[in-house]
């Protein structure tokens, strides 16, 4: 049992940590061999949602090698950003489908 009055600090912190854990989900859609947007604006915890409409696989491929994901056909991939910095990427299948994405600390 904690005693009675260290219960409002546990409720206080438990309020800190669901208000810091904002994270968002940012949706960026792959059609017809195109990434829209372009550029994207992440913070560190947000989730990446590619969504890929065509009917062939794509890839979006960091060019710093921090991920590699690769989308089926019609499917959705996810990715939790861990780490801050401006990523350029790519799809390895057309190397014309670039985008980049600024991952905010
Ligand atoms: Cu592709």
């Amino acid at each position: 049992m904690m005693p009675r009055w260290m219960l409002p600090i546990v409720a206080t912190l438990m309020l800190g940590t669901s208000i810091s854990a904002h994270a968002a989900t940012i949706q960026i859609t792959m059609e017809n061999l195109v990434i829209a947007p372009a550029e994207t604006s992440a913070r560190v915890g947000d989730t990446i949602e590619w969504v890929n409409k065509d009917i062939f696989a794509h890839t979006a491929t960091a060019r710093n090698g921090d991920w590699d994901v690769t989308m089926p056909p019609k499917k959705t991939v996810t990715l939790v950003l861990r780490k801050a910095g401006t990523i350029d990427y790519y799809c390895r299948f057309h190397p014309n489908m670039k985008a980049a994405l600024s991952v905010a600390p």
